[in-house]
């Protein structure tokens, strides 16, 4: 059985980073390991949430699994909270780091032309060196920008998506991969670029006029499970996206769903169907 490592926050009540990661990359047939970095009441878009850091956790951790000899096939970063976390995600980077394994770093920073509460610039100036580590990286639009230091744009066109993807893998990283990409009208997607074999690739589908916390990483952890199960990684953003948009369907179809996270769950079956288990 494969076996991934996860570095990301558990918010209590959210449904986003630990508790959508480990139950879709469980159900998708790959143990999945975990560092949390911190334990929230909720995610940060709720007022008044608790915030635990437990960066002084993650050293010993990673020491302890070195003894143990520990090692993974993917390390999948997500939501980090602190300068001193991207550094140690560097150093872990290069502890577990094998000619095998993949890097998979998720820069989750902010949406729709924004920082969450508790980002910055500088911030993503960070993340972006962090970044230039991976093998695969999976912004969406507003957190390439802020990494590459460029305005966050509502409109453009496709060669505007391929000069970002560029600059992206510039900083280092082997494959990039924006998210929420949208410059035909009434479609929305992603968009691929492959440094090495200086090769873009895309993936539409329609849009939907809602937007709902945690598919980011819904989406992140379907990628990486669909890696995992033996897909190239347009395959995987494929079942990716067509899982997330289930996600968000299943949720609508709910008379009175929640407004804080989708409705993963009853998806899990179609996501089994999708990869063939
Ligand atoms: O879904 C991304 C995410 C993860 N973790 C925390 C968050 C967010 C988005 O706001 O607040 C704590």
């Amino acid at each position: 059985m494969k076996r991934i490592v996860t570095i990301q926050d558990i918010s209590c009540v959210g449904k986003c980073s630990l508790t959508v990661a480990l139950p879709i990359i469980s159900a998708m047939g790959v143990e999945a390991a975990v560092v949390p970095t911190a334990v929230l009441s909720t995610h940060t878009m709720f007022k008044g949430f608790t915030f635990r850091d437990l960066t002084e956790d993650i050293t010993p951790i990673s020491e302890h699994w070195k003894q143990e000899n520990f090692k993974f096939d993917a390390i999948y970063t997500g939501y980090l909270g602190s300068f001193e976390q991207l550094r140690l995600m560097s150093e872990f980077f290069d502890e577990f780091k094998t000619e095998e394994n993949l890097i998979f770093v998720d820069p989750v920073m902010g949406d729709n032309g924004k920082l969450y509460t508790g980002f910055t610039e500088e911030f993503a100036a960070e993340m972006a060196r962090l970044c230039g580590k991976a093998d695969i990286i999976v912004p969406n639009m507003t957190e390439a920008a802020y990494m590459l230091g460029i305005p966050y744009q509502e409109t453009y066109d496709e060669a505007y998506v391929q000069d970002v993807l560029r600059r992206l893998c510039a900083l280092g990283a082997k494959k990039a991969v924006l998210t929420g990409v949208s410059y035909q009208p009434g479609m929305v997607g992603i968009m691929t670029y492959d440094a090495a074999a200086d090769r873009f690739s895309s993936y539409f589908h329609k849009r939907i006029d809602a937007s709902y916390h945690g598919t980011g990483d819904i989406f992140a952890s379907t990628c990486v499970g669909a890696l995992m199960n033996g897909m190239d990684l347009d395959e995987a953003l494929k079942v990716a996206a067509d899982y997330t948009v289930e996600c968000i369907r299943l949720t609508e179809e709910e008379p009175n769903h929640n407004t804080y996270g989708v409705n993963f769950e009853s998806a899990v079956p179609y996501l089994i169907r999708r990869i063939g288990k």
